[in-house]
């Protein structure tokens, strides 16, 4: 019965919780560094988290001058895979990019 329904001598009382986990959020942010290019940041953010050209310059923007910025929000794989992502991107290109997961 995992857990969903007590017994009290011959009934069934329904729970009225909520059955369905809501799935725990993680933020990835993009940290700033002196090497990668300006233009690869915003290629990262339009392939890896859908960001327009617009906002993914804005982004950017607030990596460099603020040292970093949000990239997006996610449940934990997800954000877990962003994150390979973005630092497999990196590395293939020769840059020291790099991206962190914070709890929401
Ligand atoms: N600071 C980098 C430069 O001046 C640009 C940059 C922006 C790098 C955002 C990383 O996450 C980053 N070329």
């Amino acid at each position: 019965m995992a857990g969903t329904e007590r017994q009290t001598g011959g009934e069934v009382l329904e729970r009225t919780r909520q059955e369905t986990k809501k799935p725990e959020l993680y933020k990835v942010l993009l940290l700033n560094d002196d090497y990668t290019t300006m233009d690869f940041v915003i290629e990262i953010l339009e392939s890896v988290f859908h960001k327009t050209p617009a906002e993914a310059y804005r982004i950017m923007m607030a990596v460099h001058t603020q040292g970093q910025g949000l990239c997006g929000v996610y449940p934990f794989e997800v954000a877990e895979t962003k994150v390979a992502t973005v630092v497999d991107l990196a590395r293939s290109n020769g840059f020291p990019l790099r991206a962190t997961l914070e709890p929401e």
